[in-house]
């Protein structure tokens, strides 16, 4: 059976991120990927200032249209949205679809600062929103704003799930990490275990590395794969992207020749707990 996806997040022209590479990772793990585009940018906000248009009036009328045409879905993942006034329509969609697995990846700022694009009002609307989730997906910026602790003042990483798991009731992917000896990854507190899992770090700063990341991450917990098997293939394909780099990071991570060997890991880990 076919999983059924509705992601909202914006589609940036230029600069891997947010729909441009949660479709083609969620598509080739076999999810039916229904996008609903919270703004439409020249490219993300890593560049020089990006035509951008929040989509908020568009989306009102396109979620009208889905309550007519897709009248479930397995799961709705929200990633960076626009603006304030989107967030009354979130509420809605996922009150409409309260079967659904949630997935909140709250998009609010990296490297211990808020992103310009996101108000502070926003910010404290997507925190009021992750209390909905089922899953949320935060970096260490994003679980400081969270939890309103400062940045530079954060506990461990044990501790920090723990906190983000009691205050929003849900599960906690924590990406973006560095252990003691400077690999990367990300560790998770899901139904009372803690996982982890790093590789090799490739330095540089990659937009959109959090955006494929969680987007391998719900497709393998929407058909059920071990969590330590989705944090360890989710890194991996993420330095299989990365290591080869060279060049402009702005334009995010060559992804695209790492596909097949994501999907063949996927499928392969897919049957082996089917059977
Ligand atoms: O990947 C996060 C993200 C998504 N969308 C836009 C962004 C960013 C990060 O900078 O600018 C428009």
């Amino acid at each position: 059976m076919q999983n059924t996806l509705i992601t909202v997040q914006d589609l940036s022209c230029v600069g891997r991120c947010s729909l441009s590479v949660a479709l083609p990772v969620l598509s080739c793990l076999n999810i039916q990927c229904i996008p609903l585009p919270s703004a439409l940018l020249s490219a993300h906000t890593g560049f020089t200032v990006p035509f951008r248009k929040p989509l908020t009036c568009e989306m009102n009328d396109i979620f009208l249209h889905f309550k007519e045409t897709l009248p479930s879905v397995d799961g709705v993942y929200i990633g960076y949205l626009a603006e304030y006034e989107q967030l009354s329509l979130m509420n809605e969609i996922l009150s409409h679809y309260d079967n659904a697995h949630i997935f909140i990846d709250p998009v609010m700022g990296d490297n211990g600062k808020r992103y310009s694009s996101i108000s502070e009002r926003l910010c404290d609307g997507i925190s009021k929103l992750c209390h909905k989730a089922d899953f949320i997906f935060p970096n260490l910026t994003e679980a400081a704003l969270l939890l309103d602790i400062p940045y530079n003042n954060l506990p461990n990483n044990d501790a920090l799930l723990n906190m983000l798991a009691e205050k929003f009731g849900s599960s906690v992917v924590l990406t973006g990490l560095m252990d003691s000896s400077g690999n990367i990854g990300a560790c998770a507190l899901h139904d009372n275990n803690t996982y982890s899992a790093y590789t090799k770090m490739v330095p540089g700063k990659f937009p959109g590395t959090g955006d494929l990341f969680a987007s391998v991450c719900v497709a393998g917990i929407l058909q059920e794969i071990d969590m330590q098997c989705i944090l360890q293939l989710a890194t991996e394909f993420i330095y299989s992207s990365a290591k080869d780099f060279s060049g402009d990071s702005r334009y995010g991570l060559p992804f695209e020749s790492k596909l097949n060997k994501l999907s063949n890991d996927f499928f392969a880990l897919k049957n082996k707990e089917n059977n």
